[in-house]
């Protein structure tokens, strides 16, 4: 095992990744930016290296300083955490190159699923199932009509270079073919500075269910299940939960044999993710693969009970995995909510202060992966994603409720957050019925946002007011208290921490 890994990442992840070292009994060295010089990764840390100014170029994307700095403090290993370094080929090449291991796939394996055309190609020869269509670029609007003809409309253009839903254009009629064409034209060369475009049948109302897997050096590549996502906007998770409801034990080894496959067809060990479609009918269809650690990994530990921190680090380190696919079998229900410095009631715009005030949920089943704490700052530098809040049950419904009641719990002030919004979710038929799919949010995010909020904030609220008004001829006792004493009727998450005062006032 290592003595020293450093965590090249901030927030959150980093947070985990001490945990894991802790537990290793690892030495772990954080790395920070201006910004975070007081952050929580910092401190929990056994060491901590300045890396630079605040902007991620010039801090936690400047690979060759953060190896350098590994170098310096006697660090074995590097963890990316996600985001940032993370799926760089030429960072995992340059670690190796500097005698150090990455924490994650070989950088071969990164490079043959970084192109979505190559990945689909691999996938292919693997005898891995893709949504029909091409892999080669597009020459002209006639061979995207001949195609389409082929396949039936709706298609959807993709750039070749793509990813995360840039470039893309559903083609409803041939009609549409070529001014569409001449858009994901645009965008591709404008993302990603290549105009190449393919085209695939186009997969109506379908979920997002991708496969966690686990490979070891010596030959062992296991499924560690399914995780539903389907609950995202702008292609942005914001709800994930394992198992799915829309996975039977059948379609939940078939497409487990079918990462497997996938991943070692491309060389891959550590921790990864197929993403695939999964539509209507039980078909599934491989899209990419994720060649890191991903946010939400904590519902697929605790329905699974591995700790997926700790054997990317056994797995890096050479360790051999123990485990049989057999005894790999969802226990329980697992749903994480990403709690994020937005503000939903705004069109999600990213919201920024400084955390006064924060009351975190637990009790049974609960599950608090956080970067923040009181007086932290937050700033628009990075990601808006504060914290994850996950919750584990022995059947859906119960986890629903759990969420629910976790949610209740957390007070966040100082920036507005999405923590309303999730409430909404949680209280949402649609959702309690699991009937969702990559659509679902978009369609109903309107109606969640403007949700009348539930009948006990609305007493929570009533109850508030009524102390806010008592206060106002008490002003000692209401500054005690910590309250304004301006007679506001609280809603949202005020009206939460007013419940706590209200309870408070009940018992003196
Ligand atoms: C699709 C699709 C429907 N049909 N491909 C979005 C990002 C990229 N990873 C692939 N994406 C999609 N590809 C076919 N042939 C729908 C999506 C898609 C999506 C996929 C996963 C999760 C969320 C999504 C949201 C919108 C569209």
């Amino acid at each position: 095992m290592f003595s020293k890994i450093l965590i090249a990442n901030r927030g959150e992840i980093a947070v985990r990744i001490i945990r894991a070292c802790r537990e290793l009994g690892v030495r772990s060295v954080a790395v920070y930016s201006d910004a975070d010089a007081g952050a929580p990764h910092v401190r929990e840390a056994d060491e901590a290296v300045h890396i630079g100014p605040p902007p991620s170029s010039e801090s936690y994307l400047k690979g060759d300083r953060i190896i350098e700095a590994a170098r310096r403090v006697g660090a074995e290993a590097i963890h990316p955490g996600y985001g940032f370094l993370s799926e760089r080929e030429w960072f995992a090449r340059a670690v190796r190159d500097a005698g150090l291991v990455f924490i994650g796939p070989p950088a071969e394996a990164i490079a043959a699923m970084g192109s979505k055309t190559a990945a689909r190609q691999l996938a292919i020869a693997a005898n891995v199932p893709v949504v029909p269509g091409t892999t080669e670029p597009l020459r002209d609007a006639d061979e995207a009509r001949e195609i389409a003809e082929r396949f039936g409309y709706p298609v959807l253009l993709k750039a070749a270079a793509g990813g995360g839903g840039k470039g893309m254009r559903v083609v409803r009629e041939s009609g549409e073919l070529a001014s569409s064409l001449e858009t994901a034209r645009r965008e591709a060369k404008n993302a990603f500075g290549d105009d190449a475009v393919y085209v695939e049948k186009y997969i109506t109302g379908p979920r997002h269910v991708e496969i966690q897997v686990l490979g070891d050096q010596h030959g062992t590549m296991l499924s560690l299940n399914e995780r539903e996502c389907s609950v995202q906007r702008r292609h942005q998770k914001m709800i994930e939960e394992a198992p799915s409801v829309a996975v039977s034990p059948a379609l939940r080894r078939r497409m487990g044999e079918t990462a497997v496959r996938a991943a070692s067809a491309a060389g891959y060990t550590n921790a990864g993710t197929c993403e695939f479609l999964l539509d209507a009918d039980g078909n599934f269809y491989f899209l990419e693969m994720n060649t890191r650690l991903q946010v939400e990994h904590p519902v697929t530990e605790f329905v699974t009970g591995i700790d997926l921190v700790q054997w990317q680090i056994r797995i890096a380190a050479g360790e051999r995995l123990p485990f049989k696919q057999e005894e790999i079998v969802p226990r329980g229900w697992a749903i994480e909510c990403r709690i994020t410095s937005e503000d939903p009631a705004n069109g999600f715009l990213p919201s920024t202060g400084k955390i006064s005030y924060l009351h975190l949920p637990s009790g049974p089943g609960v599950r608090w992966d956080g970067g923040i704490e009181v007086g932290s700052e937050v700033g628009l530098f990075y990601d808006p994603m504060l914290a994850k809040l996950i919750v584990h049950a022995p059947t859906r419904d119960a986890a629903v409720e759990r969420m629910h009641r976790a949610l209740l719990e957390l007070t966040i002030e100082g920036v507005e957050s999405s923590r309303d919004f999730h409430l909404r979710v949680m209280e949402d038929a649609e959702f309690r019925a699991g009937d969702i799919s990559i659509q679902w949010l978009e369609r109903r995010l309107e109606s969640l946002v403007n949700a009348a909020p539930s009948a006990d904030i609305r007493t929570a609220a009533a109850i508030a007011a009524l102390i806010a008004d008592r206060d106002r001829h008490a002003p000692r006792r209401a500054a005690a208290n910590g309250s304004s004493g301006t007679g506001a009727t609280p809603s949202g998450p005020t009206a939460d921490a007013w419940t706590r005062v209200a309870r408070l006032e009940a018992l003196r």
